[in-house]
């Protein structure tokens, strides 16, 4: 069982290297931000909500959020580990992670943090932009409102992690494949 956390500023490589650790571990993936996407996509009350905020570069509300994990959790018992991608954002949603995971047995083993400057996730973040559809790729000010939100709200959830003695960095900057390599490293330590 190994339950990671995978942690960095928006554009860090999160989701690429997810794609990457499911193939190899097999472990479920559960993304706040593609939940929240989904939800925009339906048009549900709760993606109207979230796409306030998101068109903004803010953060949705710790309820929310908390909320959609503990459905996914539930809805995988018997999984092999988790990795949370874009989760947590805050120490509140860091500390309702270790509650809820404590309730079924289980902890989060290892939180690795993906070290990026600020002006290559701009790079990155706009050029997804192109392609991507997503409207908060496409605008430079709310990236840049993104990266702050980042740098005032989520860095001290690092704090959190390295207090527990979980937090590893990454760098993230390199070809995919030599990120996923380190990555894989910490993984295997905590197999
Ligand atoms: P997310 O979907 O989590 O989006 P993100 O952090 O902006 O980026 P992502 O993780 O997808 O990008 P990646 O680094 O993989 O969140 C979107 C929004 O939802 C948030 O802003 C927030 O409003 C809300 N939200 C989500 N979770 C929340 C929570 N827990 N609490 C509150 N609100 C929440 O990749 C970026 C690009 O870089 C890609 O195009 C990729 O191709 C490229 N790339 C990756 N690795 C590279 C490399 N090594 N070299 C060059 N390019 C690379």
């Amino acid at each position: 069982m190994i339950n990671l956390v995978l942690f960095g500023p928006p554009g860090a490589g999160k989701g690429t290297q997810s794609d990457l650790i499911v193939e190899k571990y097999g472990l479920i993936h559960i993304s706040t931000g593609d939940l929240l996407r989904a939800e925009m996509k339906a048009q549900t009350d709760l993606g109207k909500v979230a796409a306030a905020k998101i068109e903004k570069g803010e953060l949705v509300s710790d309820d929310i959020v908390i909320g959609m994990i503990k459905n996914k959790l539930a809805a995988n018992t018997g999984a092999k580990g988790f990795i949370f991608d874009g989760f947590p954002r805050t120490t509140a949603q860091a500390e309702a992670l270790d509650v809820l995971l404590k309730e079924l047995n289980m902890s989060v083993s290892v939180m690795l943090s993906l070290e990026v400057e600020t002006p290559e996730l701009l790079k990155r973040l706009l050029e997804r932009g192109k392609v991507s559809g997503r409207a908060d790729d496409q605008n430079e000010d709310v990236i840049m409102n993104r990266i702050s939100v980042y740098n005032a709200s989520t860095l001290p959830v690092k704090e959190y992690y390295k207090a527990q003695g979980k937090q590893q960095e990454i760098k993230g900057v390199g070809s995919i494949q030599e990120i996923f390599q380190a990555i894989s490293t910490e993984c295997d330590k905590s197999l």
